[in-house]
């Protein structure tokens, strides 16, 4: 039997169900570290947050500023392109919903594109980013976020491939067009669907 067989009899051996696992992926209970790079330095003391595009007003806010914006908290499982998941994943941050209803969007916008350390980017469908759910998360199962799982803040989209859950992220473009974020330009998806196996691009 192959291991992802066998992976999926496990869960069915547990009781979990296993509708829950997308095609192609396999459950882990470890949390591996994955970015294109080195792990950035953080200087918490310049830290900003930056919404610019189609905004009337672009947005610059401090981390306090940040976290006033909002609150909340949320469960969910987490899907790897390079095909782990990991299930019941708790983050608490900010809902992107919060930091949304602050903006006075231009109608005609239809994606956005996240920013972080690094120059790394990547790209979202504004249905896709502002869900109920979706967090600017600062916190991991009850502690604060690890510096190598993106500390001090960052993207949960538990809905597409992990990839769209930019680490140390530092801000947004709200734009009227797609365009592909850094993954996205090195072959992955554009959309990027755990369940229809949106891995690379024709998938
Ligand atoms: N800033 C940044 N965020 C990133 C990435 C990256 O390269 N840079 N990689 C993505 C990928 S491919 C994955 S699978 C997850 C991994 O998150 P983790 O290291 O917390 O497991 O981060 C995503 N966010
Ligand atoms: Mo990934």
């Amino acid at each position: 039997m192959s291991f992802f067989k066998r992976n999926r009899e496990q869960l069915i051996a547990q009781g979990i169900d296993p509708a829950r696992l997308p095609p192609g992926q396999y459950v882990t209970e470890r949390f591996p570290v994955l970015q294109a790079g080195v792990i950035p330095k953080i200087d918490f003391d310049s830290w900003d947050f930056t919404i610019g595009g189609l905004v009337a007003a672009p947005v610059r806010w401090t981390f306090d500023e940040f976290m006033s914006v909002g609150s909340g908290e949320m469960t969910a499982d987490i899907h790897c392109v390079t095909k782990w998941s990991k299930f019941d994943t708790n983050w608490s941050g900010v809902p992107v919903s919060a930091v949304w209803e602050q903006l006075d969007v231009d109608p005609s916008a239809t994606h956005v594109l996240l920013k972080a350390e690094h120059g790394f980017t990547a790209n979202l469908p504004i249905e896709d980013f502002v869900r109920d759910g979706n967090l600017f998360a600062n916190r991991f199962d009850g502690a604060d976020l690890e510096l190598e799982h993106g500390w001090p803040l960052r993207l949960v989209v538990p809905h597409l491939y992990f990839w769209k859950s930019v680490k140390w992220v530092r801000g947004f473009d709200v734009l009227a067009h797609d365009e592909p974020g850094f993954w996205e330009r090195n072959g992955y998806h554009m959309y990027g669907d755990p369940f229809k196996e949106q891995r690379f691009w024709g998938d």
